[in-house]
């Protein structure tokens, strides 16, 4: 078994969540840890609703903000907060409020019990409480998920999961390269063709509407299914 992680950077893309921002970094303090050591990287792909102005005011040893200079998609919004990222765990949020940080506890029991490399927090067994909501983004993360299994050979329950927890070296081996939302897909497909040890916990989930800042559109389902097969027959 691997060494067992003693610390965990929890990194925070964020982009025009000036409504949630400032709760979800209160959830991510509050959340049970397991005991490691912990920190922040927030990374603001140039916010215009004020996101960047309430970053810019926080002053926490404990949290570090970094500030885009250009905007770009949420792949490399994430990938910077990477960058920065020093944790022996790193420990994927969005700044909204549809994940919630209670759920650490459970994502990194198995960095502790097992010989996992990676965790996922899965919304779609229905295990934990989730929001009722609409049947397009249900069938959506569904299609996309068995299209990944069928490629792949796992049988995951939700890659488009936004909890997601990695040792850092295999993260960090993994030379994540997408710009946009097809990060989820590239990171699930390379964690499964580098051979790493995968795991899946169940997490709640309280879906939001467009009118509540959603910024997933239809036409990411098949940008998502193009980066499965590009990085299934890509050497
Ligand atoms: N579009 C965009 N989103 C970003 C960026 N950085 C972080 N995000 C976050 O990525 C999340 C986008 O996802 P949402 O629109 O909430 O939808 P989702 O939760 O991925 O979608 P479902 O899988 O349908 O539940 C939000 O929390 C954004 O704040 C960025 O640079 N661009
Ligand atoms: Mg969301």
């Amino acid at each position: 078994m691997a060494d067992v992680p003693k610390s965990m950077t929890i990194i925070i893309p964020a982009y025009n969540e000036a409504d949630t921002i400032t709760e979800c970094i209160r959830r991510v303090k509050d959340a049970d840890k397991r005991g490691l050591e912990w920190d922040i990287v927030i990374s603001d792909n140039v916010s215009t609703d004020g996101t960047r102005e309430i970053l810019e005011k926080i002053d926490d040893p404990k949290i570090k903000v970094v500030l885009r200079d250009t905007h770009s998609g949420k792949g490399a919004n994430l990938r910077t907060a990477i960058a920065h990222a020093t944790g022996d765990i790193i420990m994927w949020q969005d700044a909204d409020l549809e994940y919630n940080p209670k759920d650490y506890e459970d994502v990194l029991e198995p960095f502790f019990e097992t010989d996992a490399d990676v965790v996922y927090g899965s919304r779609l067994t229905r295990a934990k409480y989730c929001k009722v909501y609409g049947a397009p983004n249900f069938i959506a993360n569904k299609v996309l998920t068995w299209t990944a299994n069928v490629l792949f050979n796992r049988i995951f329950t939700d890659i488009e999961t936004a909890i997601k927890a990695f040792r850092r070296d295999a993260l960090v081996s993994l030379n994540l390269t997408s710009e946009g939302f097809e990060i989820e897909p590239e990171v699930t497909a390379k964690i499964c063709k580098a051979g790493y040890n995968i795991y899946e916990v169940p997490i709640s989930h309280a879906a939001r509407g467009y009118e509540e800042g959603k910024k997933v559109r239809w036409w990411h389902f098949f940008t998502s299914i193009w980066s499965l097969i590009r990085w299934r027959v890509a050497g």
